[in-house]
């Protein structure tokens, strides 16, 4: 059996290798996976404790808020109100930037993230995940925090998820490659399962809600007809698989290649899903393993945010997969 390397042991090691990376680093790290153990046990006995079902309120996204979904926000502000590093928290679920006191001086970075993804598949025990994005403030934006929160996903300086599934696994990059831990519950720790994770350039399986093919553009009406063609040359028809979590669904996808996509519609061309806390820290994730976060039309992180809460269009996978789909939205196929 391999040596275990937990995630500590594997961030220090990475500090070593590069000056960039600095303690502080490690220290969000090691708050983030805390607060993945956290969210993991309460996910682990939610049926039996009163934390199902919805709270009544809506989110900023007027969606409606499950009780879990706001557990988990409060367990990501709890594990850094007295963090001295992380300056500013932007949340799916808070509709203004949490500034942590603590850090009002020091603090020099910034957490985007969504604290659960997948919500609807709370009360029937499918997979969840959590995002988070990290960046770094300069001297200049430490005074204007606000001015920091709308940088570009290409200035992330770390970014992953945690997949609460049959296991619970912590994906992060910090621009050295993608990196995998398991929690071994038996010990509370995260310990190293897959280092410098490359996907294939193409892939077998497709990732969308069909539902929503009638409000669809039509070149991604004809995209996914051509998946769905028999053609043995292009290993066509691609498998569907789509679990209501986009982490669950872009993890199948990391591992084993082929896309995911959330497009937009023709009456909301700015789709479903966030940039700077869900599609920009995938996009840092899959592209660090030779993948492609696009819009359909650009990378996503080459967008200049306009707004912290923004929602964008996303097509996340394999390359070959997500440019063929581009050149379907360009009329060239
Ligand atoms: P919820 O967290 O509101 O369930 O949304 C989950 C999500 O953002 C993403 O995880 C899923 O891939 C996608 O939305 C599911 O959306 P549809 O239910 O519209 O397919």
């Amino acid at each position: 059996m391999a040596e275990a390397i937990s995630l500590t042991r594997h961030i220090l090691q990475q500090q070593r290798l590069h000056a960039q990376a600095t303690g502080e680093f490690s220290a969000i790290m090691a708050q983030i996976a805390l607060a993945g153990k956290m969210i993991a046990r309460d996910l682990s006995h939610a049926g039996l404790i009163d934390i199902l079902g919805s709270t009544g309120e809506v989110n900023v996204q007027g969606e409606e808020v499950q009780k879990l979904d706001q557990k988990a926000n409060e367990t990501f502000v709890k594990v850094f109100e007295y963090s001295p590093v992380v300056k500013t928290l932007i949340s799916e679920e808070m509709e203004e930037p949490v500034t942590i006191a603590h850090a009002e001086r020091t603090g020099k970075y910034a957490l985007f993230f969504d604290p659960l993804d997948g919500s609807s598949n709370i009360d029937v025990n499918a997979p969840l995940g959590s995002i988070f994005s990290i960046h770094r403030l300069d001297e200049r934006e430490v005074s204007t925090p606000q001015a920091a929160l709308l940088k570009r996903g290409s200035e992330q300086v770390a970014a992953g998820y945690l997949l609460y599934g049959a296991s619970t696994v912590l994906v992060y990059t910090c621009g050295d490659g993608v990196h995998q831990f398991t929690l071994d519950p038996g010990i509370g720790e995260f310990l190293l399962s897959a280092t410098k994770l490359q996907m294939p350039a193409r892939g077998k399986i497709y990732s969308t809600n069909e539902g929503n093919r009638q409000k669809w553009l039509e070149p991604v009406q004809r995209f996914v007809n051509y998946l769905q063609e028999t053609d043995a040359a292009t290993g066509r028809p691609y498998s569907s698989r789509y679990t209501g979590c986009l982490v669950a669904d872009v993890h199948r996808i990391l591992l084993k290649g082929g896309l995911y996509l959330y497009p937009g519609e023709v009456k909301k061309p700015e789709g479903k899903l966030r940039l700077m806390y869900e599609a920009a820290p995938l996009s840092f994730v899959v592209e660090q393993a030779g993948g492609l976060g696009s819009t359909g039309v650009e990378r996503i992180n080459t967008i200049q945010p306009k707004a912290p809460h923004q929602r964008v269009p996303l097509v996340i996978g394999s390359r070959d997969d997500v440019t063929l789909l581009e050149q379907f939205m360009k009329g060239a196929v």
